[in-house]
């Protein structure tokens, strides 16, 4: 090799934007642990997980990665990683234990100390208000099919706002209501481990309701200088070929995997197709006068959560599944290509493909990835060092991805690296670590992985060196 071949090709970096925003996100019932300190009550993970079988190894998330008690060191690993945005969730339970009524001081304590800290390192806090910890009393009278729980939220985003409002700039409303109504009450895979269709379809509808009446409640009570945002796991869904069946499945799954929230968030109305697959399940009529339109209360910009991509054909899938109905007209086939320790595969490509459809179908709507990364099986070797190289591939890929799709035109302002720390990966328990910092559980000792000095030099470069 000559010295010329040794200088660094500058001329084959990704350079980012300025302005853009490099954060890593975490949600609380994951990392907090302190599930019964301070006036904290169950959620329904609290429930869910002392389900026996419902959890993997019965873990549940009472210690978790301790971040209730070790918040200044996790703020210290941020500021190492150089990150400029913390994505972080409020535990509803924490600060409103039976999900009505008057806050509790220490809960909302917690949260303000988190933010002061943040702030007072530079990193902008990023709130989300719902990552699936609904207080379990809200469940017990009815939970999420229920449309008393959306007046509920709205009550609790309005609490949150006067409580943070003067130093969060960025709200979001929920986390993946698509996993919280379908997988929470379609195929009880998650809590509270329903399994109706309808029950998920009602859920889904009442998400959405929350969302609008909660970006209402947020506006009447924040600066106007605040964002307000909403997450979405879109599904990259492809058809397995072009054959018109084939292409069917895929509107059946994009109707009820995506458009459900889609379209009466943003455009104020019900898929017509999703209400005519889904009529054997309901005919809607839990959807009053004015909900839609509440739905749709402008927002400044969607979260995008995206890991891998959907590839369905014409068919129909074994039962259970999450899907309210769709699985009788549509078969899942195993996407090609490696795989990570969750058996998903590793496909940028679906990335790129969902940011240019959403900058076709919502040009005026700015994007920011919310989430994204991957579970490998990592470990401390006798070194010391965390190697976990295929992490760092996987997410070079999907920044590069998300780089052309900004050449592309596609509005993207952020990217939040799912996640800061090995964590409770719900039904897996703590099996699955997607951390860029590994979390030995029985010591809680951080220590960096190859990933996070990797991810450290990417956001110093504002980019990926090619
Ligand atoms: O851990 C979850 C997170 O809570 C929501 N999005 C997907 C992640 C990986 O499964």
């Amino acid at each position: 090799m000559t010295a010329l071949d040794a200088r660094p090709d500058t001329t084959q970096a990704l350079r980012f934007p300025a302005g853009f925003r490099w954060g890593t996100a975490t949600a609380a019932y994951q990392i907090e642990g302190a599930a019964a300190e301070d006036g904290r009550t169950p959620s329904i993970w609290d429930t869910f997980s002392r389900i026996p079988g419902k959890v993997r190894n019965g873990d549940t998330g009472d210690i978790a990665a301790d971040h209730y008690h070790r918040t200044s060191e996790d703020i210290a690993l941020m500021r190492r990683l150089g990150v400029t945005d913390y994505r972080f969730s409020i535990a509803w339970p924490r600060v409103q234990p039976t999900g009505r009524g008057p806050a509790v001081q220490k809960g909302l304590d917690f949260y303000r100390r988190l933010v002061d800290e943040l702030l007072a390192s530079g990193i902008r806090p990023v709130a989300t208000l719902y990552h699936w910890d609904l207080p379990q009393e809200l469940e017990d009278a009815g939970g999420w099919p229920q449309r008393e729980t959306a007046q509920r939220f709205a009550e609790y985003a309005g609490i949150m706002a006067g409580a943070l409002g003067d130093r969060v700039a960025t709200w979001t409303t929920l986390n993946e209501p698509w996993c919280a109504a379908f997988l929470g009450y379609g195929n009880g895979v998650h809590a509270p481990g329903r399994t109706s269709p309808l029950a998920s379809l009602r859920a889904a509808h009442h998400f959405n309701l929350a969302h609008g009446w909660a970006v209402r409640e947020l506006r009447s009570r924040l600066p106007a200088r605040c964002e307000v945002s909403l997450t979405l796991n879109l599904h990259a869904v492809r058809p397995l070929s072009d054959s018109a069946a084939d292409v069917d499945a895929a509107r059946r799954i994009d109707a009820v995997g995506n458009r459900i929230f889609l379209d009466p968030v943003f455009h104020g109305r019900l898929p017509e197709d999703l209400v005519r697959d889904t009529a054997p399940v309901t005919d809607w009529s839990f959807v009053r006068d004015g909900d839609l339109e509440a739905a749709s209360a402008p927002m400044d910009s969607l979260g995008i959560n995206y890991y891998s991509p959907t590839v369905v054909a014409a068919g129909s899938s074994p039962a259970p599944s999450p899907w309210a109905g769709a699985e009788e007209h549509v078969r899942f086939l195993p996407a090609p290509g490696p795989r990570t320790a969750m058996d998903w595969p590793v496909d940028a490509e679906g990335l790129y493909e969902l940011l240019t459809r959403l900058r076709d179908d919502l040009p005026s709507v700015p994007l920011v990835i919310t989430e994204n990364g991957a579970a490998y099986d990592d470990y401390a070797d006798p070194s010391g060092a965390v190697k976990d190289p295929e992490r760092v591939a996987y997410l070079h890929a999907h920044l590069a991805a998300v780089h052309r799709a900004i050449e592309a035109g596609a509005d993207v302002r952020g990217y939040f690296l799912w996640s800061l720390l090995d964590n409770f990966e719900w039904a897996y328990g703590y099996s699955k670590r997607f951390g860029i910092v590994h979390v030995d559980f029985a010591t809680q000792r951080r220590t960096f992985k190859d990933s996070a000095h990797w991810y450290a030099d990417v956001i110093a470069r504002g980019g990926l060196r090619s």
